[in-house]
């Protein structure tokens, strides 16, 4: 009973996250007309009226790049959201969301005028117990609450009516947020316009500039989601810092955080996330109609899969010894030490770019990407540089390894923590000028005016580019150690490898290091559960 007053009561001060759409716009008539400008409760004015807000045309500032035509020229998500709404709030002074009731990132009150104290974004490892418990608490609770926005199930064009809108859980929402960025393209495929998937997918989240400030946005919305579900305006995300993990493995994949495995994958019982269930991971391979033709997006509401972890364990003939162990903190210095933010083509192929370098696609001896090299037998000899975020993300061999699903696992927001606060530090050093970003050039949706699909209403990257401070948030401590050796590389890709040879002394170093956990897994599980039946 208690659940239901405190699902009203949040329903009440909801402000709403912006992706796929608030539920108040989907009614037959809104999806017709494409204007979705509700009355906020408590006025009498679409968008609240003069000093709020006010209806207008949606701006549309997707750029025609013809260096991208190949990629697919209709899909949902281009020219992003007007394919469903090409009219929204325009929102005066500090206020923004659908309605204009939400006030913009960094200020809080009635009135959005009061400038929030930053809230501290800190090191999991250095949290309390009851904090980590919290963490557990609130994410779970995310997963067992009904989120106020709806998710498409079919592509627009096949949409009949609010029934083709699906609820579901708040978290799964954020999960589907991230999966529709990355993942699904819009029929026909195979029609000449793209021959293979690779062709044909369009990720509006990775592989481009827009990485960073994309998930700088999504982990934004997701902290306030789990700070409007648990009615804990002042919660911040812990971050992992997985640069400087004992031994360079998972330290934080024990039931006192988020959950030990056992050899063949399965989360331990005795953690809370074992009985988790995930979406859009298991989509059928063999099912041409739904996963290779994406004649239908996921169906989001099929939450039938189970969280996988298996660390260390991911395959070394094809991607090399590395893979068997977390990315190193010089590894990390050596990615901060470039002062070009990013390069042409702006993409996964971009060399010397701080961005590429720390989503991953570039050597961290070298700064320049580096393709597999496989012998006339199929023996792998080079292996595809995978590095920093994406190494911590094929290393835990599981459900963060599938990138446009990895959501599931509750881990990805403690991993893209970390990887804004590298981001918050390189801005610290380097400074956040708007030119750093590309105006034209970058793959689909990741140039810098460009809306980041699929919040709503939309904002541009830039908005995401500037220093923490500005948007409301901070770091207890930024990573600050310096580049190895005391070398600044100057963003020159030095022909000579250089950083490669501390690399490898890191490891050594790490496996001195004795593991020390005062472990009362099973007294965390268990109060953590208290605290629901208590609101039951
Ligand atoms: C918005 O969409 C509606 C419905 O398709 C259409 O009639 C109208 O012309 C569009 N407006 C703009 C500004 O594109
Ligand atoms: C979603 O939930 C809303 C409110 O609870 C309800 O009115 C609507 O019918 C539901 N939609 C679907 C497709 O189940
Ligand atoms: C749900 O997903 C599972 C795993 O992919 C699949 O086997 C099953 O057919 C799906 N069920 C529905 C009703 O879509
Ligand atoms: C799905 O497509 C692949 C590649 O085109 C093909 O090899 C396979 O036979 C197809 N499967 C089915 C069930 O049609
Ligand atoms: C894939 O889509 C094309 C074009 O819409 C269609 O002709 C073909 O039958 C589809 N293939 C499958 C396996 O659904
Ligand atoms: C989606 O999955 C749900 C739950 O398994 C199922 O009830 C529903 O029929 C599925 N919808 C479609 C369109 O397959
Ligand atoms: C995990 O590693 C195994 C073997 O190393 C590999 O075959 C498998 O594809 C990996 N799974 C994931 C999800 O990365
Ligand atoms: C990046 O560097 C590699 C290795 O030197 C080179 O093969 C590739 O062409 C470069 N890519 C771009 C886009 O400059
Ligand atoms: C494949 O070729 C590589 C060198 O090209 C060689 O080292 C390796 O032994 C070969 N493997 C097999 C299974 O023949
Ligand atoms: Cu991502």
């Amino acid at each position: 009973m208690k659940v239901l007053g405190l699902l009203i009561v949040l329903a009440g001060c909801f402000c709403g996250r912006d992706a796929q759409f608030p539920r108040v716009c989907t009614s037959d008539v809104a999806l017709n007309s494409k204007e979705c400008c509700p009355v906020p409760p408590g006025f009498t004015e679409p968008c609240g009226g003069a000093g709020r807000g006010h209806c207008a045309d949606t701006p549309d500032p997707t750029v025609e790049d013809p260096a991208w035509k190949k990629a697919y020229h209709v899909d949902d998500r281009r020219h992003w959201p007007t394919v469903f709404f090409n009219r929204t709030c325009s929102c005066e002074g500090n206020f923004m969301g659908y309605d204009c009731t939400r006030c913009i990132w960094g200020y809080r009150g009635a009135n959005c005028e009061t400038k929030q104290q930053p809230g501290v974004r800190r090191n999991i490892k250095d949290i309390s117990s009851e904090e980590k418990n919290k963490y557990q608490c609130y994410f779970n609770r995310a997963k067992n609450t009904p989120s106020d926005f709806v998710f498409a199930l079919e592509f627009k064009e096949n949409i009949r009516g609010s029934e083709d809108l699906a609820n579901i859980s708040v978290y799964d929402f954020l999960v589907a947020t991230h999966y529709y960025a990355s993942r699904e393209t819009m029929p026909p495929f195979n029609t000449g316009i793209c021959q293979d998937e690779d062709d044909c997918t369009l990720d509006f989240a990775h592989d481009g500039s827009g990485f960073l400030t994309w998930h700088r946005a999504y982990v934004l919305e997701v902290e306030r989601a789990l700070q409007e579900v648990n009615g804990d305006p002042d919660w911040t995300m812990p971050y992992w810092d997985w640069g400087a993990a004992e031994k360079n493995q998972c330290d934080i994949c024990t039931n006192e955080y988020v959950g030990a495995n056992n050899k063949h994958g399965d989360i331990d019982t005795g953690s809370l996330f074992a009985s988790w269930r995930t979406i859009c991971e298991d989509l059928d391979p063999s099912d041409n109609a739904t996963y290779m033709n994406h004649t239908r997006p996921c169906n989001v509401t099929n939450a039938s899969g189970k969280l996988k972890r298996n660390p260390g364990h991911a395959d070394t003939r094809r991607l090399g010894e590395a893979i068997t162990h977390l990315p190193l903190a010089t590894e990390v210095d050596f990615a901060l030490s470039f002062p070009v933010y990013d390069t042409p083509p702006y993409s996964s192929a971009s060399n010397c770019s701080f961005r590429n370098l720390l989503e991953g696609n570039a050597d961290t001896s070298t700064g320049k990407t580096r393709r597999e090299i496989i012998s006339a037998n199929g023996t792998v000899l080079v292996p595809e540089a995978i590095t920093l975020h994406d190494e911590v993300h094929i290393y835990l061999n599981g459900t963060m390894s599938n990138v446009p699903t990895a959501p599931n696992d509750p881990m990805f927001f403690l991993h893209h923590c970390n990887v804004d606060r590298l981001l918050e530090t390189w801005i610290r050093r380097h400074g956040a000028p708007e030119s750093a970003l590309p105006e034209i050039g970058a793959p689909p949706g990741h140039n810098r005016h460009e809306h980041i699909v699929p919040f709503f209403p939309p904002y541009s990257h830039t908005h995401m580019f500037k220093p923490s401070i500005e948007l409301g948030y901070d770091y207890q401590e930024l990573h600050n150690k310096g580049p190895p050796g005391g070398k600044s590389y100057m963003g020159q890709c030095s022909p000579e490898p250089q950083g490669g040879v501390y690399a490898w002394m890191g490891i050594g170093m790490g496996l001195g290091l004795a593991l020390v956990f005062g472990v009362t897994c099973v007294m965390v599980f268990i109060s953590c559960r208290e605290q629901e039946y208590q609101e039951i």
